[in-house]
């Protein structure tokens, strides 16, 4: 669906609900008359009316431009000023407005309004993102996922900056910065982009043993997510609840996506990437344009200091998790997504989350990863949008009233008045004054010990969560996370690196370490580093798969039909009408853009030219075709690769007798999710879940 643009160019302005500020600025000048209809008058930024935008100002038709050109200098200049530095780490990533509604109160343990009003819907913005590459990057590579929500409270901004994976590579901000320079681009060749499949990063985490954990979440599917409605979020660190008594409760946040989780496998990645750089941003675009709004559980986990005392681990280190099967989680609220933003730029790029952006209720705890990052955020921000008045930019500002005595600096927007800028003062009534008895306040706690460079002792077992999580995980995926690492580590030149990486495996699954070793035919086992003994085996928690975490639905999945001239119209009817009515889209692909002539002469409009959307864009397929349809697609590889890929991403196939004759050429072989188009109800339950068990005769797994 294409959205009309209003007179003056830009879409249709839909207004923020929530804000003060008036978005329609920059839309230009006064109305006037033209050919085309009635439209603003386009200005400079002066509001000078420009008469002629196409041609600058010359000394004759053919001489030289003038320096006197202010429209052209001033066109010119801001567009060369148009960049601003792109994030060093999360540069790539999709914003949309939305809103938070509390489902039940966390009263007892906290007085933020937020998680106390139940019913109060709270607006939010949220940016989901990619970690290592640049702004431009692909949206598919294996990659942790960003999860950044903006809660604009009434008691002031509150950012809970997460990402898709519960644990972190590192347990002390002081390694961030080398841990991010090995990941990314190596610094002589400047690549790969966006992957972490080279020397240097396995060199990093080889050396790094308490990143082991973060590598069995980053190797497996989690990080090849089938879109952004589909994942979970994590606020990592343990933080604190504070009640009107004072006490504090410690609390893990938790996303959990409606659609439930579903990931791609890893060849289908490669090609979705090739054919949709955009492919998760394009699918939130067209989820939010259609009115099937993302949507997330908001969860806790709460526990008390004497509980945490209790845990085999220590909740501080980011490098672990606590199980679902030690602390429930409690559903309080959830997270609708409903309105893209009107200028990726000015909301999407310019939004600021600052991990020390908290409100009255909630306070930090110690976990020295979460500690450095509340100075990191602030700064970054600093740096990238150049001014301290960033929080005034309407992204960024609370939607509550704020104000105090801080002045000036680059960009300041705002006009005080009155001749006071200090408090306290006797001099003005209106200004700014401090609210002891409703004002952030920390948790009373104490701190003592000596000051030193030092770990605490729980922090050195670095395997016992990450053999809990290869153990948690279904024969598919473990073979997953097998391959990926033969897959990571194959890339990597330097044997010893490879080596050491297995030595470290071993410590987590003697059968992985082998898979591994076998997939890099190593020539013998390395040894296992030295290595904490763990203070406790962990069980397996099923809640860390994926593959149970699918939900058995058909919503926010895609269809895509196969059809060419000659196909038979009734078929691709019933079948579309019943692949809607579960609650999926339907896409039609078709040799020519313009469609296809039907078996009964009426025609059939294309969403898609079969060149540029191979199947690896949809969760299941269906090829209906004519007997003449069937060959002449035996002729078109791509027509062939369509159903290949298909079986081999272990994706549901409708098929009707011409579509058949294209099967056969595929090679593919029956099994449950090879449906006839006529059994609907077959192909709508195959369609939902993936076939795991045909994997092992497409594929050779570590
Ligand atoms: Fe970040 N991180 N981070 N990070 N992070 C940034 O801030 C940093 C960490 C996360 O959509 C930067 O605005 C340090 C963990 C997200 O705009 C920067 C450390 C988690 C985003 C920064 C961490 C995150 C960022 C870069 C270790 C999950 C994107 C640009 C102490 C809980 C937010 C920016 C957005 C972005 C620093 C570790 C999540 C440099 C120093 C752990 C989702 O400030």
């Amino acid at each position: 669906m294409i959205k009309k643009d209003t007179p003056n160019g830009t879409k249709e302005q839909k207004k923020d609900p929530n804000s003060k500020i008036d978005l329609q600025t920059g839309s230009g000048g006064e109305l006037h008359q033209t050919a085309g209809g009635t439209h603003p008058e386009l200005t400079t930024n002066q509001g000078v009316p420009i008469f002629d935008n196409q041609n600058s100002l010359k000394a004759n038709p053919k001489g030289p431009t003038l320096l006197e050109d202010f429209v052209l200098r001033e066109k010119i200049t801001h567009f060369d000023h148009e960049r601003i530095p792109e994030r060093v780490v999360h540069a790539r990533g999709t914003g949309m407005h939305g809103f938070f509604e509390l489902t039940k109160s966390l009263e007892k343990y906290t007085t933020a309004k937020i998680l106390t009003e139940v019913g109060e819907k709270t607006p939010v913005f949220t940016r989901l993102s990619t970690v290592a590459g640049g702004a431009g990057s692909i949206d598919t590579p294996r990659d942790v996922r960003g999860f950044a929500v903006k809660f604009y409270t009434k008691e002031g901004n509150w950012d809970l900056v997460g990402n898709n994976i519960p644990v972190f590579f590192i347990q002390d901000a002081i390694k961030f910065p080398d841990l991010v320079h090995a990941l990314k681009m190596e610094p002589d060749r400047a690549f790969p982009q966006a992957a972490t499949a080279h020397d240097t990063f396995w060199d990093y985490i080889s050396l790094t043993p308490e990143s082991m954990h973060m590598v069995m979440w980053i190797m497996s599917d989690r990080t090849l997510p089938r879109s952004l409605r589909m994942i979970e979020g994590f606020g990592v660190h343990s933080f604190r609840l504070i009640n009107e008594a004072g006490e504090s409760t410690f609390v893990k946040f938790h996303w959990r996506p409606k659609l439930g989780l579903q990931s791609t496998v890893w060849d289908e990645t490669v090609k979705i990437s090739g054919a949709d750089q955009d492919f998760h941003r394009r699918d939130m675009f067209e989820a939010v344009e259609q009115g099937s709004f993302p949507e997330w559980e908001f969860a806790v986990q709460l526990f008390t200091e004497e509980d945490a005392e209790k845990f085999p681990f220590d909740h501080l280190d980011a490098t672990k998790l606590i199980p679902e099967e030690l602390v429930p989680l409690k559903v309080i609220g959830r997270m609708v997504l409903d309105r893209w933003p009107n200028n990726f730029f000015a909301e999407t790029e310019q939004v600021a989350y600052c991990a020390a952006n908290i409100v009255p209720g909630i306070d930090f705890s110690n976990d020295p990863l979460l500690q450095g990052r509340l100075f990191s955020y602030q700064d970054t921000q600093l740096f990238r949008l150049g001014s301290p008045n960033f929080h005034q930019l309407p992204i960024n500002a609370p939607k509550c009233p704020f104000g105090n005595q801080q002045r000036d600096g680059y960009m300041q927007m705002e006009q005080p008045d009155g001749r006071v800028s200090y408090e306290p003062n006797s001099l003005s009534e209106k200004s700014a004054r401090e609210t002891p008895t409703k004002g952030f306040h920390s948790a009373d706690v104490t701190e003592t010990g000596n000051k030193g460079r030092i770990r605490p002792e729980r922090f050195a077992d670095h395997y016992s969560q990450a053999r809990q999580f290869y153990i948690s995980q279904t024969s598919y995926e473990q073979a997953h996370i097998a391959s990926a690492l033969v897959f990571e580590l194959s890339k990597v030149e330097h044997e010893h690196i490879r080596e050491a990486i297995v030595g470290h495996l071993r410590h987590i699954n003697e059968d992985l370490a082998s898979r591994v070793a076998e997939g890099l035919a190593l020539k013998k086992m390395p040894d296992a580093p030295v290595a904490a003994a763990p203070p406790q085996e962990m069980e397996a928690s099923p809640a860390l798969q994926i593959i149970g975490k699918m939900k058995d639905t058909l919503e926010g999945r895609v269809v895509g039909i196969l059809v060419a001239d000659g196909s038979d119209g009734d078929v691709i009817k019933e079948l579309e009408k019943a692949i809607v009515k579960a609650g999926a889209n339907i896409k039609i692909v078709a040799p020519k853009i313009g469609g296809v002539k039907l078996a009964d002469g009426t025609m059939q409009t294309a969403d898609k030219q079969l060149a540029g959307a191979p199947s690896a864009l949809f969760d299941a397929v269906a090829v209906i075709l004519s007997d003449q349809g069937a060959k002449q697609l035996m002729n078109e590889s791509v027509a062939v690769d369509f159903v290949t890929d298909a079986f081999v991403h272990l994706k549901a196939i409708a098929f009707d007798s011409g579509g058949k004759v294209l099967l056969k050429k595929a090679n593919v072989k029956s099994d449950p999710g090879i449906v006839d188009a006529n059994d609907k109800d077959a192909f709508i339950a195959a369609a939902k879940t993936r076939q795991w068990d045909r994997e092992k005769s497409v594929r050779i797994l570590a």
